[in-house]
């Protein structure tokens, strides 16, 4: 628990709540707000409210404070939690990760952001010069990465529409040496074919020019339509500009304003001829993609079939061409997104490591994911995005029981069981072979014929009728909240959230028409062409049936919840205290949502019915020892634990403490408080007395 705090600040951390009722937890949390105290703990895992108002708290002066400090010596912060996952990662070789959750708009990408900048902060004291330049990429990489996959969401002005966990590898002096990034998902269409909101076009005038990019957004129908391709986002400074131009060239930018231009395709129809109204924009097209225009127009309007033996080109009605436009765009975009994470991997990562030489290299890895979300209309991104905020909420439910449990075993203490809510329900409902939203979603996808959106759903609704957290309009067609016939809805560990199955299959088809892999691969942009490697096969020769969506999402969030449980984690839990991004307003209402579905109250229960504070013996002795005359200024009992027995007999705590085999357990914070009374009143007592002898009255 957090010394150096006044109580005027409400408790540091909810473990001391007197008692730990919803109630008492928000009023703490409200008053914390207020004070301005963003971070609280849990025990060990920081609860952050988002400030929406910069604050002066991330500065060098406030990064020395931290450094090397144990959590509870400091008011919580996230450096605290940041120094506690390189600790242990140091001190122990261990791998730690930090997971940072909330729902969209509650700061875990600015929380990431600062824990990075915290770690790079404290590491490399000698200033070598590899070292410096790997912080500096990981540092850089990460608003290459903003600029290019976040977007102004109505939830988040600077909305990540990708998962993003990276890795970082020290070496056994603790410097960082190196890094890798994991991308999930992202959101093509928020931020590609539909989006909401406009954007501004901002940026380098000079760049801008060179690229032939407008201006003005509504030149472009992608952002008209409510489309908001965005070159920088709206945060962006020179300076991450021109560490963009140095970091990737310009390629990227090119083809994200090609995505641009190929909204404004328009297409008609002259009679049974599918024709491009707009015919001047496919030489535009042709020459940013390196290509023929005749080879642009062709992929745009035909698609070669095999019937049998023959090939044949078959013409797109003037829809399918639409829906080509759209799904080339997307993929294009996507595409340009990997290499881009690709190309920062290949900077950063660890090359010619020996571990023989240089010891173990150790990690730790920074989660900062796309929280979960509710608009107006949710379809199948925001059905990923949410699922994946199950996972993440299952795996916190699980390791912060299982660690504590663990721990107990492992001391030799026994373990009480608490009750919580386990979203493990909701994870099967989604993920579970055969039966889960993702099977059936799979199953519908791999007919041949025409299976429709509707169809799917009806599917669901005869699988999942009884389902707890699954309904439909059909199921409950008294229900307001399910407007029309083809919704249905989930109630999530953090709300109900009504779906829309229209689109569901195609975009978990995800199919781009083999044609256009074929028009990138041939183009003679060497990157372009790297790309799509695909491209290559003729139409014979496409026989597999690519993964869908759903399957690799799926699969890749299985993967990231093994990793993450491979490792220590340290957890960073944040709260939006309202809609309207205000410093000033703490809606009650919100706030108590959150922590209920965050399972925080059960975390204080968990963690204060086992014990509250638990440290070894020898950082015990070394704190406290002064307070008995039996271990200051040394002990001579067999060991520490003795000692630390002796110590706490003698100040009549016995009944309130455990000692297992390598730490003691104190139950009660109060006991931690007394003992931290009693330290500063000796401590106190010695200064006086040093006065005393320094000024010779002694
Ligand atoms: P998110 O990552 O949790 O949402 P962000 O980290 O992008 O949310 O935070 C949203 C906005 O809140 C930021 O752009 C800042 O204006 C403000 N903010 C957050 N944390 C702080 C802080 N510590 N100090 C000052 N302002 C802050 V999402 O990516 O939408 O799930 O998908
Ligand atoms: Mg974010």
């Amino acid at each position: 628990m957090a010394e150096h705090e006044s109580l005027e600040f409400g408790k540091a951390d909810f473990v001391l709540l007197d008692n730990v009722s919803l109630e008492e937890f928000l009023a703490n949390l409200k008053l914390r707000f207020e004070k301005g105290r963003i971070y609280s703990y849990i025990g060990e895992v920081v609860v952050s409210v988002n400030p929406y108002r910069a604050m002066n708290i991330y500065g060098r002066d406030t990064i020395e404070q931290y450094k090397g400090r144990e959590l509870y010596e400091r008011p919580p912060h996230l450096f605290a939690i940041a120094d506690a996952a390189y600790k242990a990662m140091k001190r122990r070789n261990k791998d730690t990760c930090i997971v940072i959750s909330g729902e969209s708009g509650a700061g875990k990408t600015e929380a990431s952001k600062y824990i990075m900048q915290y770690i790079a902060a404290i590491t490399n004291p000698s200033q070598r010069a590899e070292v410096e330049r790997v912080k500096n990429m990981l540092l850089k990489s990460n608003c290459v990465l903003e600029a290019f996959g976040n977007a102004k969401t109505n939830r988040n002005d600077n909305s990540s529409r990708f998962g993003k966990y990276m890795d970082i590898n020290f070496d056994f002096k603790g410097d960082p040496i190196g890094g890798h990034i994991n991308n999930y998902l992202l959101e093509k269409v928020g931020r590609v074919v539909h989006a909401r909101e406009e954007q501004r076009m901002q940026g380098d005038e000079s760049l801008l020019r060179s690229l032939h990019i407008q201006k003005d957004p509504t030149a472009y129908s992608y952002i008209k339509v409510g489309g908001h391709i965005k070159v920088f986002h709206s945060n962006s400074t020179l300076k991450d500009i021109k560490v963009l131009k140095g970091f990737i060239e310009i390629l990227p930018i090119y083809e994200e304003h090609c995505v641009l231009l190929q909204g404004n395709l328009k297409f008609g129809n002259d009679g049974d001829v599918t024709l491009i109204e707009n015919s001047k924009l496919v030489a535009v097209l042709g020459e940013l993609l390196s290509t023929k225009e005749e080879n642009v127009e062709k992929a745009l309007l035909y698609r070669t079939v095999a019937t049998g033996r023959d090939v044949i080109d078959k013409q797109h009605t003037d829809q399918e061409a639409s829906y080509g436009r759209d799904a080339l765009a997307k993929a294009i975009y996507e595409r340009l997104f990997c290499w881009i994470v690709g190309r920062i991997n290949d900077i950063i990562e660890v090359k010619n490591y020996d571990a023989r030489i240089h010891g173990k290299n150790t990690v730790i890895g920074v989660l900062d994911i796309y929280g979960f979300e509710i608009f107006q209309n949710n379809s199948f991104e925001q059905f990923c995005i949410n699922y994946c905020n199950e996972k993440l909420q299952q795996l916190f439910i699980q390791l912060v029981l299982k660690q504590e449990q663990e721990e107990y075993q492992r001391e030799g203490i026994p373990w009480k069981h608490i009750d919580y809510f386990n979203n493990q329900i909701i994870v099967d409902l989604v993920e579970l072979q055969h039966k889960g939203i993702f099977s059936v979603l799979d199953e519908a996808c791999m007919n041949v014929g025409k299976v429709t959106d509707e169809m799917f759903l009806q599917a669901l609704n005869s699988k999942l009728a009884k389902h707890a957290h699954y309904t439909s309009r059909k199921l409950s067609p008294t229900d307001k909240s399910l407007e029309f016939d083809r919704d249905f809805r989930i109630r999530h560990y953090a709300g109900d959230v009504v779906y829309s199955v229209l689109g569901f299959i195609d975009k978990n088809k995800d199919t781009l028409f083999q044609d256009f892999k074929r028009l990138l691969y041939n183009s003679s942009n060497p990157v372009l062409k790297a790309m799509w490697p695909e491209g290559k096969l003729s139409i014979t020769e496409v026989t597999k049936r690519p993964l869908t969506a759903a399957t690799l999402f799926k699969n890749s969030m299985i993967s990231l919840v093994e990793n993450l449980a491979s490792k220590e984690p340290y957890y960073v839990r944040c709260i939006k205290p309202n809609d309207v991004k205000s410093p000033l307003l703490f809606e009650y209402e919100r706030c108590k949502h959150q922590v209920e579905y965050l399972g925080l109250l059960e975390n204080v229960r968990v963690r204060r019915a086992g014990f509250a504070n638990r440290q070894t013996y020898p950082r015990f002795l070394q704190r406290y020892k002064m307070i008995s005359e039996f271990t200051w200024p040394n002990h001579d009992l067999p060991s520490d634990r003795e000692a630390v027995k002796r110590l706490l007999q003698g100040c009549g705590f016995e009944h309130d403490v455990a000692y297992g085999k390598t730490k003691v357990f104190i139950r009660t914070p109060r006991t931690i408080f007394s003992l931290e009374e009693q330290r500063a009143e000796m401590v106190q007592r010695i200064v006086l007395f040093l006065q005393k002898v320094w000024r010779g009255t002694i």
